[in-house]
């Protein structure tokens, strides 16, 4: 990756940040902080890493996304609306009746989502069927899940994962969003989950642990998993900051799922816009 390349992935993180927060704020309901944490890795994967084509959604080469903690559909839409998929103008319906983007995504309804999601837990299964289908048809598509550091207290995690392994998926990819915080507080506290990485190593994953937040991390960690072809399914554990980018919501769980008030609105536009991430 080039210099320039990281910069422009960085500000496509502002700008999911950005519109994912217009989002949830014009529909008053939605979930910041774990989009903030996830923005990173999703500009990664929709601006450089995933094949996709925006005029054909279903296109059946297409690498495949499974937004495993689909309460953070806000980051996925702002990706889908800057990629083309969505109008923009879709940025002012999140959450209203009959609209494309539902409180959580919805396959039959939004194009470029794969699979419906929210009920936590779910995710993995789904892209280890999608692997699974990918290699027994002889595709060459990529299959990557994003899951949460609490989702992964769910024991279907742990079956999908097993099956991975057992299947040999090496062109599925996964990434956890270790922000330390779930619904009401600490992971630590509610449901200690210990050694992500660990725990993935031993169910058969090639795993690294990396900064979420890190352009050139992410980058290097997913291109450097893309070449080991050796029947290992990957993992890529991502340290991260639930909130990131906006001083009031950065490691405060109550942001988990709220929305800001006209004044808190602007003032993280302002900070958004300020950093580079
Ligand atoms: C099966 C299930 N149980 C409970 C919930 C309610 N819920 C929504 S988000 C959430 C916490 C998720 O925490 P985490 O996976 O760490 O996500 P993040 O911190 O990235 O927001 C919970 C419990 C749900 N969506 N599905
Ligand atoms: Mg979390």
């Amino acid at each position: 990756m080039t210099k320039e390349q990281i910069l422009y992935l960085e500000e496509r993180a502002k700008e999911i940040r950005k519109t994912a927060l217009t989002m949830i704020y014009q529909a008053q309901s939605g979930h910041p902080g774990g989009s903030f944490s996830a923005a990173d890795v999703i500009a990664a994967l929709y601006f450089h890493f995933l094949k996709l084509d925006p005029e054909q959604p279903k296109w059946e080469d297409r690498d495949r996304f499974v937004l495993s903690k689909g309460h953070v559909c806000p980051a996925l839409y702002a990706a889908l609306i800057l990629r083309g998929f969505l109008p923009a103008d879709a940025v002012n319906t999140l959450r209203r009746q009959g609209s494309l983007l539902q409180g959580h995504p919805d396959m039959k309804r939004c194009p470029g989502i794969d699979i419906s999601t929210g009920s936590l837990g779910q995710g993995l299964s789904c892209a280890v069927g999608m692997a699974i289908a990918g290699k027994n048809d002889g595709k060459n598509f990529r299959t990557y899940a994003l899951l949460g550091d609490g989702e992964c207290n769910e024991g279907q995690i742990w079956e999908a994962a097993q099956a991975a392994n057992k299947y040999q998926l090496d062109r599925l990819m996964v990434f956890v969003d270790h922000n330390g915080l779930q619904n009401d507080g600490s992971t630590e506290e509610i449901m200690p989950s210990g050694d992500l990485a660990a725990k993935f190593r031993a169910f058969g994953f090639q795993t690294v642990e990396i900064d979420g937040h890190s352009m050139k991390e992410i980058t290097g960690a997913v291109s450097f998993l893309q070449t080991q072809e050796n029947g290992m399914p990957k993992c890529v554990v991502c340290r991260t900051v639930k909130g990131k980018g906006v001083s009031f919501m950065e490691n405060v769980a109550a942001w988990h799922g709220m929305a800001p008030n006209e004044e808190q609105y602007r003032q993280a536009m302002r900070e958004l816009e300020g950093g580079a991430a």
